[in-house]
Formats: C-alpha cells, sequence, structure tokens
C-alpha cells in the first residue's frame, strides 16, 4: 500500500550501496519508506535498515542537544555554551602540552556522511595533531594500501565491474548481509543473481558456509588467516603451468619474475593443510581464473586477519597477472562525478610511514595511526602522551581490540567531546556529547561511495525533513569546532576571537564546496569552460540521480607508476614473506574466532532500533558439532569464550555453518547499561567481542588490529 502524502527522494546513507529511497512525508512526519524504483543506480533495491531511518530519527534516545556529563548525570547544554567549551579545553590542553596532546578518533558513518568527512578535515587541520585515528586499520587499509604500493595512489581502489564479469572468486566478503564493501552495488542481490543468470560462476571461500553461499555456485571452508598462502599457491599454479601470457603482461606490469619467485615457495601441496583446501581444488580455482572476465574480489575477512596487508596485495596481483585489471568484465576503477582523489592528495597525502606512534613506533598510513595504538598513547606518560580526544561517529570501545582497557583510558582523559548521536560505550566518557541532525533531517551525498561503486553515476539527496529548530548537522558542529579552536589556539583573547571570525566567514558551505569539486571533475562544466557539464544545481534537479554509464579504462589516470605499469611485487611485501612461511609451517591454534555481520544491524549503532532488533537473539557463539562435543558445549547453554586478554560468556549455537576449528562471534555488542544511553540497545544479549582481542598484537607492516582468525579457548560457562 502506498500511503498518502509528500513524496521525496533520498539515498540511504546507512551502508555502502547507495539505495535511492522514495519517502512519504505527511504532516511533517515520515509515514513510509520504499525502495525507489527510478533510482538509476539501486532500481528499486532496498533493506530492512533503509526503513528504520524513520525509527532513527524518532528515536527518543536520540539526543536532541549537546549533553555535559557531571555528578549527578547528564545535563543539556545551550550550543554555543557547549561549543565554546568544548573549543576552550582543546586548546588548553593543545596550548599546555603541544598539539599531538589532542587526538581524534573517526568512526565508520564518516564515510557515508559528506559534511562530517569534509568537516573532520577542518578540525583536524586546527587540532594540527599527528594523533588522529579512524576506523580504516579495523578495515580497508591493506587495500588502499595495495593501491599505493602497486598503482602508486591509495585512492587506486580497484572495484569488481559486477555487471559485466563471468567469474568471481570470493574470499571474506558476504554481500548477502553487508550489501557490498569497497563495491558499492546498488540492487546487489540482483546484481549478484546477475552473474549466473549471464553463465557465469561466483565461487566463495568463507570459514563460514555464509549467507552469500547461497547464492554462489560453490562454496569452500578455507582456514581464517590463511587467504595469503592460498592465493600464493594459486599464483605458483599460474606461473608453474605457464598460464600467464608474460609477453602481455610486460606491457602492463614490473616484477614479474619477483612475483613468480614469490609463488614457487608455495606450493599447493604445502599450503594444504593450513588452508584447509586440497590442493587439487586450489590449482582448478586459479586455472578457473585464466577464462576471460574472471576476478578475484576480497573483503574485510582478509584485511583483518593478521596476513591480510599480504593478501590484499596478491588479490591485486593475481587480478593483474590473469589480465581481468582496468577491461572491461575486470576489476576496473571507478570515474566519480566528484573525485576526492585531489583533495585527499593534499590533505591526507599519499604516503606511509611520515610519522610514527610515540610508544610503539607504529606507521601513519594516508594520514592516520593504527587505531591499536589509541590505549598506550593515552596511558604512557611523558610528552607527547594524549590528554584529550575528540570522536566523531564512533565506538572504539565496541570496535577496537580491547575495548575495555581503552574504555578505563578514557575515563582517565583531562577532557573528551564526542559528536554523535546517542551516548555509547565511548561517548559516556565524554565530557560532552554534540548530536547531529538525524539522517532525514540533512542533505547526502555520497563523497565516498561513488568511488568504489560498480556503475558510474551521481545524486543529491535534499533533507526530507527540516531540521529541529536550532540543530546542527555534522558539518556546522565539527567546522564551528574548528574555527573556535583555531582561534582559541592562537590566544584566549583578541586576537583568537578575530581569527574565529575570519575563519568562519571564509568557511564555504558544504553545497559550495561540492559544487565546486563537481563543476572542476570529470563530468563538470569546468566553470563555465565546458557547457552542458555537471554543475550542483543540475544534479539537484535530478532526484532519482543522473546515470553516468559503465566502468570505463582509466589506464595512468588511475596508474600513476612509471610507463604506467603495474609494481607486482613490492619489496615491502616480500621482505614479509619469510613471517608468513614461518606461519604456514607453524602449530595451529586449535580454535580461532572469526566475525559476523548481520543484515539488521551496523557495526555497533542500530541495536536501539525495535524493528531490527526483533526476532531471535542473533549474538550467540556459532560452534561446529564436533568442537561442542569435545569441549562438552550444548547448544543454546551459555560458553565461556577466553583469550590471554579477557573472557565473555555468551550463548552457544552449535551449527556445521562454520568450518571445524572455527567460532564466529558478531562484534558491536555489549552495549552495557549507561546512564542516558540507549535503553533498547541496552538490553540485548551478546557481549563485546573486543573484550577479547589484543591491542599489543597487530598486523606487521601496518599495525593494524588483527580482529578475525584470533586463537581463542571455548568451555561450557
Ligand atoms: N572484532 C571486530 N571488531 C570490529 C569489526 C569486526 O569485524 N570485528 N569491524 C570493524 C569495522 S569494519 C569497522 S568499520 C568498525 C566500526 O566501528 P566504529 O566506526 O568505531 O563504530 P560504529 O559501530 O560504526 O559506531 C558508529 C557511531 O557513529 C554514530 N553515528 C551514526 N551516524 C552518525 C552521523 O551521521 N553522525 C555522527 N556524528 N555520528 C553518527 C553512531 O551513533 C555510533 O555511535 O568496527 C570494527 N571493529
Ligand atoms: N548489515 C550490515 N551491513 C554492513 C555492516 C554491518 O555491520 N551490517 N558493516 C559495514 C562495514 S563497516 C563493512 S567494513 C562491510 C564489510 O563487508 P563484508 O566484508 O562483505 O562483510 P563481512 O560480513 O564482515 O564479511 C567478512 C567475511 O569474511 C569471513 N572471514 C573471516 N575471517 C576470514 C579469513 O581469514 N579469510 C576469509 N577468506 N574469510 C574470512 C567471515 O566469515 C565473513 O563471512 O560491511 C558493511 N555493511
Ligand atoms: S542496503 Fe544499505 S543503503 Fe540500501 S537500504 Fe539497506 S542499509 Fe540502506
Ligand atoms: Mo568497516
Amino acid at each position: 500500500m502506498i500511503a498518502a502524502g509528500e513524496l521525496r527522494y533520498r539515498t540511504c546513507s546507512l551502508c555502502d550501496a547507495m539505495c535511492g529511497l522514495a519517502v512519504t512525508v505527511d504532516g511533517g512526519a515520515v509515514t513510509q519508506i520504499r525502495g525507489d524504483a527510478d533510482d538509476v543506480f539501486s532500481r528499486g533495491h532496498m533493506c530492512p535498515k533503509g526503513a528504520a531511518l524513520r525509527e532513527l530519527h524518532e528515536d527518543p534516545d536520540r539526543l536532541r542537544s549537546p549533553m555535559r556529563r557531571t555528578a549527578g548525570g547528564w545535563e543539556a547544554v545551550p550550543w554555543d555554551e557547549a561549543l565554546d567549551e568544548a573549543a576552550t579545553r582543546l586548546a588548553a590542553v593543545s596550548r599546555a602540552h603541544g598539539t599531538d596532546a589532542v587526538a581524534m578518533y573517526s568512526g565508520n558513518p564518516m564515510a557515508n556522511n559528506h559534511g562530517g568527512a569534509l568537516g573532520v578535515q577542518a578540525l583536524l587541520a586546527a587540532l594540527g595533531t599527528h594523533n588522529r585515528f579512524d576506523a580504516n586499520s579495523q578495515d580497508s587499509n591493506p587495500k588502499i594500501f595495495a593501491a599505493m604500493q602497486m598503482y602508486g595512489d591509495g585512492l587506486s581502489i580497484t572495484v569488481p565491474d559486477i555487471d559485466r564479469v563471468q567469474h568471481v572468486l570470493m574470499l571474506g566478503a558476504n554481500p548477502a548481509v553487508s550489501m557490498g564493501s569497497v563495491m558499492s552495488l546498488g540492487d546487489v542481490r540482483a546484481r549478484l543473481r546477475g552473474v549466473r543468470e549471464r553463465g557465469g560462476r561466483i565461487v566463495l571461500l568463507d570459514p563460514r558456509r555464509t549467507e552469500t553461499a547461497a547464492l554462489c555456485d560453490e562454496h569452500h571452508f578455507l582456514r581464517p588467516g590463511s587467504d595469503a598462502a592460498l592465493l600464493l599457491a594459486m599464483l605458483h599454479t599460474l606461473f608453474a603451468e605457464r598460464r600467464v601470457d608474460i609477453a602481455a603482461l610486460r606491457m602492463r606490469a614490473t616484477g614479474i619474475e619477483a612475483l613468480a619467485a614469490a609463488a614457487r615457495r608455495f606450493a599447493p601441496e604445502r599450503v594444504e593443510d593450513v588452508t584447509g583446501v586440497p590442493a587439487s581444488v586450489i590449482r582448478r580455482l586459479a586455472r578457473e581464473l585464466t577464462a576471460p572476465s574472471s576476478i578475484v574480489y576480497a573483503r574485510v575477512g582478509l584485511c583483518q586477519s593478521e596476513h591480510g596487508v599480504l593478501a590484499s596485495w596478491l588479490v591485486e596481483a593475481l587480478n593483474v597477472v590473469t589480465g581481468n585489471f582496468d577491461v572491461p568484465g575486470g576489476m576496473m576503477f571507478a570515474s566519480p562525478a566528484v573525485d576526492i582523489g585531489p583533495i585527499a592528495r593534499v590533505l591526507l597525502g599519499n604516503a606511509w610511514g611520515r610519522w610514527r606512534s610515540r610508544v610503539r613506533g607504529l606507521p601513519e598510513l594516508a594520514g592516520s595511526l593504527p587505531s591499536a595504538a589509541m590505549i598506550e598513547e593515552m596511558e604512557t606518560p611523558g610528552a607527547g602522551q594524549v590528554r584529550a580526544l575528540v570522536t566523531f561517529a564512533g565506538d572504539p570501545v565496541l570496535s577496537t581490540p580491547n575495548g575495555p582497557r581503552l574504555g578505563r583510558a578514557l575515563a582517565g582523559l583531562e577532557f573528551m567531546v564526542s559528536v554523535d548521536p546517542y551516548v555509547n560505550a565511548t561517548t559516556r566518557h565524554a565530557h560532552l556529547v554534540l548530536p547531529p541532525v538525524s539522517a532525514l533531517e540533512r542533505s547526502h551525498f555520497a563523497l565516498l561511495m561513488h568511488s568504489v561503486a560498480v556503475r558510474n553515476s551521481v545524486k543529491y539527496s535534499e533533507a526530507v525533513l527540516p531540521a529541529a529548530e536550532g540543530a546542527l548537522d555534522d558539518y556546522a558542529i565539527l567546522t564551528e569546532l574548528a574555527v573556535r579552536v583555531a582561534g582559541k589556539r592562537l590566544s584566549a583573547g583578541t586576537a583568537g576571537r578575530a581569527l574565529t571570525r575570519v575563519l568562519r566567514a571564509a568557511t564555504p558551505s558544504a553545497d559550495a564546496v561540492l559544487d565546486a569539486l563537481l563543476r572542476a571533475g570529470t563530468y563538470g562544466d569546468r566553470f563555465g569552460a565546458r557547457p552542458g557539464g555537471l554543475t550542483l544545481a543540475k544534479v539537484r534537479a535530478a532526484p532519482h540521480g543522473l546515470d553516468l554509464g559503465a566502468l570505463r579504462r582509466c589506464g595512468p589516470e588511475k596508474v600513476r607508476m612509471p610507463r604506467g605499469r603495474v609494481e607486482l611485487a613490492p619489496e615491502v611485501y616480500l621482505r614479509a614473506l619469510p613471517g608468513l612461511e614461518r606461519w604456514v609451517a607453524a602449530p595451529r591454534a586449535p580454535l580461532v574466532l572469526i566475525g559476523r555481520r548481520h543484515l539488521r544491524a551496523m557495526n555497533s549503532w542500530l541495536h536501539n532500533v525495535a524493528s531490527l532488533v526483533k526476532g531471535p537473539d542473533r549474538s550467540g557463539l556459532l560452534v561446529h558439532p564436533d568442537d561442542a562435543r569435545e569441549r562438552g558445549v550444548v547448544d543454546g547453554s551459555p560458553v565461556r569464550v577466553e583469550t590471554h586478554v579477557g573472557s565473555v560468556t555468551v550463548r552457544a549455537k552449535v551449527t556445521d555453518d562454520v568450518m571445524r576449528g572455527v567460532v564466529s562471534l558478531p562484534h558491536g555488542y555489549g552495549h552495557g547499561a549507561a546512564p542516558g544511553g540507549p535503553r533498547i540497545a541496552s538490553t540485548l544479549g551478546g557481549a563485546n567481542v573486543n573484550v577479547l582481542t589484543d591491542e599489543t598484537r597487530v598486523e606487521a607492516i601496518l599495525g593494524d588490529s588483527i580482529l578475525t582468525g584470533v586463537p581463542v579457548t571455548v568451555a561450557p560457562g
């Protein structure tokens, strides 16, 4: 049934799929949210989370005004007072202890919030700190690093040309649930189904028989953390069986011999035990990639593992070696209307290791340090110790290793301010929480996702509802904080106030920034020099979006290496291979932990939406029947999961959907009951999985968090 009222169109900002929504508004309230069948990218697709935007907007636990933590609980504070207090205290810490004493953590929703993404850059510039953290070291860093090393640009991110590909080998991704990651799909299920409908195949390697396995032709269990070994064995096969067109490859790539030499050490027989995949299957999977339009696509299951940086390199290498790189039907590059590449290169730098964390010496990547360093940077006294923190759209107590210890470190900070609509496990430690308007009250432009989309398109979404009286969006909060911090860092007196006024007047609106980037971009009107080209006004006039065509070859525009050739064997990876060889030969832990995502959740933060959390408890530990029997674990009963870092007690679900020797727990649970916190979320079962993960044991090259393949013990609890 279609509700009466006025229809407004909007792209959903909850995940990377960019679903177009048709929102019915009646009497100032949202009465219905449906998929927009006319959306050029998503063609009507949506998931249950899209409809939940209404409940999120109406959630009484969502903060509507800045809140100050006091001994007696939270008190509402007027915006001007809250912003001034935050800026004064941040500037004071910076002046007394140096710029690095103030740290910032930005979380995942920044990727779907253009105002937030732009505003965070403004605030980071005002703070001038090297202690910048974000969710990438729990997520995509290995992919960004591979792009930097092999293509010469961390923003040259390959995406599957899913509408034309014929064969997909998928590892460590669950798009039936995640709706695609670093692969914005729009019409997710139809696009995956489409591969098979045109006679193509999808093969999945995953330690769990996932929801995606049901959409694939073939699924094999793969032991967590063993992807790099498996991919090397596949390369071994291709080189040993002379299935690589070396002459053609020489035109496209360098480092061929070094890659082949590395692969030679990983015969399929040598890795079948550690991967759990028979050598004959590994050989076949490799040979299948030699047919035209055959790709390897991998995501977070690789990135979060101990050898994820190596594995992410090898995924790209395989696609180049088989000739399925930057060609239709292969892995390609998006050509977005707003290309963030040039700005990111200026603001973040396209580099690695320009500075290191003070205590452990972990390297920055594209301007951010690994989150696993946050705890020690706050706990360890001395010059440069982090004494104040800004968080934006994140919950690192639930999302980074050894969350409880991070929580204790946060409680000891001199000052903390969080830009977030909720009191959560992290923001409960803030002195001030500054909430933005709800997603329906702000405009939306997918600044990042168009750069990783499987088809080129552009769309600007107007706010569906007018913002509540006096409420601010993320861009306004962050830029206002930025100009006040900049002024107060200069001086507490007149000069500081004058600088703030000048900076405020010079700060463009988020729309002005978008308009400039659009007009300067590939499809832009070049400020009048190319009549007919895009402007923001033109994009706004198309509420269902504008289709800009299939992915196209990019060549040296994306491969920014000498003579446009990909480097297949960067030194940094070759140096790490002996470590992988030792791991392959080492005794294996009897039981390792992997993660899990659910369709009706988004990391830690949709757990307060009644329509999404209803139904069976999804927070339990999946255990293979043989592993359960050996440990006396019974389906439905409590079990204690333990590592040397901590332990949690959760309910067991015995199932052969997980591989023998593997248990699975979702992340994002364990909200606890914080005063002023979300009430529904605090009553859910489940535990914070990052009680178990270790911030001191990180990936060897980048220092990324190891969140999968974690050795655990399990016993009846
Ligand atoms: N063990 C384990 N840990 C993991 C993972 C795993 O698989 N296993 N996955 C990791 C991954 S991939 C990621 S990306 C991280 C995610 O972890 P984080 O990025 O640290 O946290 P989220 O759970 O996404 O929390 C998002 C917060 O942003 C707020 N928020 C939502 N929308 C907005 C908005 O528009 N503006 C503002 N200001 N705030 C908003 C929400 O209220 C919530 O508090 O977790 C990582 N942690
Ligand atoms: N509904 C929903 N959608 C989401 C999110 C959400 O929480 N809920 N989170 C969003 C975020 S932040 C991200 S980063 C994306 C992630 O998007 P995806 O990467 O597609 O999603 P995951 O479900 O984490 O898939 C990872 C898969 O890797 C497997 N795995 C674990 N360890 C290994 C390993 O060592 N090797 C291999 N080969 N596989 C392994 C897991 O069993 C799992 O099936 O999803 C996004 N979309
Ligand atoms: S798939 Fe993602 S973008 Fe689409 S409706 Fe669901 S949450 Fe929103
Ligand atoms: Mo993520």
